[in-house]
């Protein structure tokens, strides 16, 4: 549903809060006009937002349903139950706990219910494309820990599981993840679980990139072969921001005491009813048709950058993401992520596997498409896309290029409303 406002947006914010109020209209603004190819990020619908910004904000209630410290819950236990029930139908878990406020805290909720700090757990690299809270140094799961990582190999930027089980046996993990956040490819689900099992890990899931598509069933699911399945809820499940659980019955205790009273308090229940309506939302058929849709723009963007001479790690992509390796493009990732973003395409410099540049400047640049699917960019407008961010790339200095790029390409997103954001006049 195309949202249209013809009265001021915000109007309690511009009464109460002019800085805040402008602030507000012109990130809406931002995010209407420019292309957004961030593989983390999306556009929740109109009645996610609506829920994010209720009243459930001004509620308290550590604790789960039935069982909390403080009364008046009747509204908010039938609120929980609905994501949790709706949750578990999606996603064909036996367990579900939804009030993780985000990834990190859901994955720390993990090491507290499964090991002791000084164990060793095992996790995919951040230069490979893992992700911080799998066991990076700089992070508590790095320092608390004592962390192994593996990677992707150099001649085919795909993880070899053959080198995965090694580190494994050598190492007995406590845990061992899989997943990460810079990973364009199928992961093996059932090859981890199965060196899990030989080195008595237990195995979790991070599925925060994907759990759109395997809710969709565009993606094969890790939630047969996992103890714990980790997702956001706002990436391509394209909920609003939080963390969300999934285990098998023996660890529904253990996951529970961790999310709290373990590691949190209470549950953010305005994030939980729009978490319910996202995945009302995902239970569609239409929705099953924007993953498949996810996938195909993201292939046929792959395609279009690999005829321009882009070098993809892995060679291409299996999901929402692509990783491009511009060393052979003579540019770092963090300039040609400035240019495009003068030129109206916001997207995130990012390291590959390997890389000889520093992570604040690196070599690659990640570039996702569920926002943009979410605004029913297809198949056909992937070429367009690749021709702008190739014209950026030979005109990164050239200022008046990049902004003739930023009118196209808004003039060109006007045709395509962004859901939850209204057309026309912003006040
Ligand atoms: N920061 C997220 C991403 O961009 O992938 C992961 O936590």
């Amino acid at each position: 549903m195309t949202v249209r406002y013809g009265l001021t947006m915000f109007p309690y914010t511009k009464e109460a809060d002019v800085e805040i109020h402008s602030l507000l209209v012109e990130e809406t603004a931002r995010q209407r006009d420019k292309l957004r190819l961030i593989a983390s990020e999306n556009y929740v619908s109109a009645a996610v937002l609506e829920a994010t910004g209720s009243v459930l904000t001004n509620k308290y209630s550590e604790g789960y349903a039935g069982k909390r410290y403080y009364e008046g819950q009747e509204f908010i236990d039938a609120i929980e139950g609905l994501a949790i029930s709706r949750a578990k139908t999606l996603f064909g878990a036996d367990h579900v706990n939804v009030q993780p406020y985000s990834g990190s805290p859901a994955n720390l909720a993990v090491y507290l219910a499964f090991a002791k700090p000084g164990d060793t757990v095992m996790g995919m690299g951040l230069s490979a494309g893992g992700h911080l809270t799998h066991g990076h140094h700089v992070a508590i799961s790095g320092k608390f820990f004592n962390a192994v990582q593996y990677g992707v190999r150099e001649d085919t930027g795909m993880i070899d599981l053959d080198e995965v089980r090694d580190i494994a046996l050598k190492e007995r993990p406590t845990i061992l993840w899989a997943g990460g956040t810079a990973v364009p490819r199928i992961i093996d689900f059932e090859g981890f679980a199965a060196i899990a099992k030989e080195v008595g890990a237990t195995f979790v899931a991070d599925i925060a990139h994907i759990s759109g598509l395997v809710a969709a069933g565009v993606h094969p699911s890790p939630v047969p072969y996992a103890d714990v399945v980790s997702t956001t809820t706002h990436k391509t499940l394209r909920g609003p921001r939080g963390g969300m659980l999934m285990c098998k019955e023996e660890h529904q205790k253990a996951i529970d005491r961790a999310v709290f009273p373990g590691l949190q308090g209470g549950p953010h229940n305005h994030t939980t009813a729009g978490l319910a309506i996202a995945l009302k939302e995902a239970s569609q058929p239409a929705f099953k048709v924007y993953a498949q849709t996810i996938i195909d723009n993201a292939k046929a963007l792959a395609a279009a950058m690999l005829a321009r001479g882009y070098d993809l790690v892995s060679g291409g992509t299996d999901n929402h993401l692509i990783l491009c390796d511009l060393r052979n493009k003579n540019t770092l990732g963090k300039p040609l992520a400035k240019a495009l973003d003068k030129a109206g395409i916001s997207l995130n410099y990012n390291s590959v596997p390997f890389d000889t540049a520093k992570p604040f400047n690196p070599s690659g640049i990640r570039i996702g498409t569920p926002a943009m699917t979410s605004r029913g960019l297809k198949p056909e407008h992937m070429d367009k896309v690749a021709e702008w961010m190739d014209a950026v790339l030979l005109n990164m200095e050239n200022e008046s290029k990049l902004t003739a790029i930023a009118n196209d390409v808004k003039g060109f997103l006007s045709d395509f409303p962004a859901p939850g954001i209204p057309v026309g006049d912003l006040g």
